[in-house]
């Protein structure tokens, strides 16, 4: 794994010389590089992202900075996510063709990853908050967390294989624990790097006082921490996903990890979530049918969701998991216990639906959702929905019955008043 030894952190100069010795990624943009047209667009939190033109096609470089690029290097991270990141993209390529990027050039001492520039997408949370609606949005996200989930555990793996992964990924150390920290700790006290809408005060203050909801949310920081159910993304909201009117990837798992399976698509809906609760402040005369459009990605994304795991469930169960010895071959149905399990899944993804609902709004990191509604006056009250759903779904994940329930608590907190 990548050390700080044969490090260069390229520039949008010093990049060409460096390309023209990758074959591959040269003979890919066509010509040389006086051809080449460069620019570095990384506006995420933590890489250098470079954009590269040729003749022939373009092609994206994202390289690993020592340090957290959001914060500067008072706050050093280590290279070696690049491997884990190439790593997740390899696999999730596997568990779900043509959900990822494509990888052209994985350099381990340089952390730097050539792979296909997806185009002509747009970050998702940008056309969010423009209020452009995505076809085929649902479909594609609920297969691809429910082939991802899948498809990366012992319910389909080889149990050697898994364990070997999971021993690989658990190298992953810093970065989960920044999850583990702004995620599942920081929003619930008054740590260092918050930052929230000062007229969220008296929400936070309610929050912060309530040991209950402390004890619930660290529950779930102990299963996130050591179950090892499966290959997560572990950072799937709407600015990892790039989508046209009709079509989508996803893109940056380098917060890649062993994981309940139900982390992905919590932390999804919600994005999802907030995205709805922030409309107000973006959109006219739209406004419901936005909001109302925003809601059918959420419901159909976990409908796919549960369409596809079942079917999965009863066409490659073929890991150690739930054998088709101990059921089908004794003439028993295990139905049942797959929607057992889909019950588990659900409740951990309400769990951390509520967690990621909170965190973007106290701690580090927050969204555009919320971020680019410049009058806190508007701002904090429809942040204050947003937080108060998240309690809401972390104290009731274990009860909350179906995504129907899910949809109506948010159009009941989307009429509220909390300030
Ligand atoms: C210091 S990194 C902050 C956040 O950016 C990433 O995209 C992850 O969401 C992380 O929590
Ligand atoms: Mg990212």
């Amino acid at each position: 794994m990548s050390d700080q030894r044969n490090y260069t952190p390229f520039s949008a100069e010093t990049l060409p010389s460096y390309l023209s010795q990758a074959t591959d990624v040269a003979n890919r943009l066509g010509g040389s590089r006086d051809d080449w047209k460069i620019k570095e667009v990384g506006d995420g939190n933590l890489n250098l992202v470079f954009i590269v033109e040729g003749p022939q096609s373009t092609v994206i470089v994202k390289q690993a900075l020592p340090y957290v690029r959001l914060v500067g290097d008072s706050w050093p991270l280590p290279l070696y996510r690049a491997f884990f990141e190439y790593h997740a993209l390899k696999r999730q390529a596997e568990r779900d063709p043509g959900a990822v990027p494509e990888v052209f050039l994985f350099d381990e001492p340089n952390a730097l990853i050539a792979m296909e520039f997806i185009a002509p997408h747009a970050i998702l949370r940008k056309k969010l908050i423009d209020g452009e609606k995505v076809d085929n949005l649902a479909p594609f996200l609920g297969k691809f967390c429910a082939r991802t989930a899948f498809r990366g555990s012992e319910l389909s793996m080889k149990s050697s294989d898994k364990k070997a992964d999971v021993a690989m990924f658990a190298g992953n150390v810093e970065i989960p624990a920044i999850t583990e920290s702004l995620v599942f700790t920081d929003p619930y006290y008054d740590a260092e790097r918050n930052h929230h809408t000062p007229e969220l005060d008296p929400v936070v203050a309610q929050l912060r006082s309530d040991p209950a909801l402390k004890a619930r949310v660290q529950r779930m920081l102990m299963k996130f921490a050591s179950n090892t159910e499966t290959m997560v993304h572990g950072d799937l909201h709407s600015g990892s996903i790039m989508s046209t009117d009709s079509d989508s990837r996803v893109i940056d798992p380098e917060f890649v990890q062993y994981a309940p399976m139900g982390f992905d698509i919590g932390m999804l809906i919600a994005n999802f979530l907030m995205a709805y609760f922030s409309q107000p402040a973006h959109r006219g005369d739209d406004l419901e049918d936005f909001q109302t459009w925003i809601l059918s990605v959420i419901t159909g994304t976990w409908e796919t969701f549960v369409e596809e795991f079942t079917h999965l469930w009863q066409t490659e169960r073929t890991g150690m998991l739930y054998p088709k010895a101990l059921f089908e071959d004794q003439g028993h149905s295990s139905d049942e216990a797959c929607k057992a399990l889909l019950g588990d899944i659900w409740a951990d993804a309400v769990a951390i639906c509520g967690i990621e609902m909170h965190r973007r709004t106290l701690s580090l990191a927050h969204n555009a959702d919320f971020e680019s509604i410049e009058d806190t006056a508007v701002r904090a009250p429809l942040e204050a929905r947003n937080l108060m759903m998240g309690a809401e779904l972390v104290m009731t994940c274990d009860t909350l019955p179906d995504m129907t329930a899910l949809a109506s608590m948010a159009q009941d907190f989307n009429k509220r008043d909390f300030l």
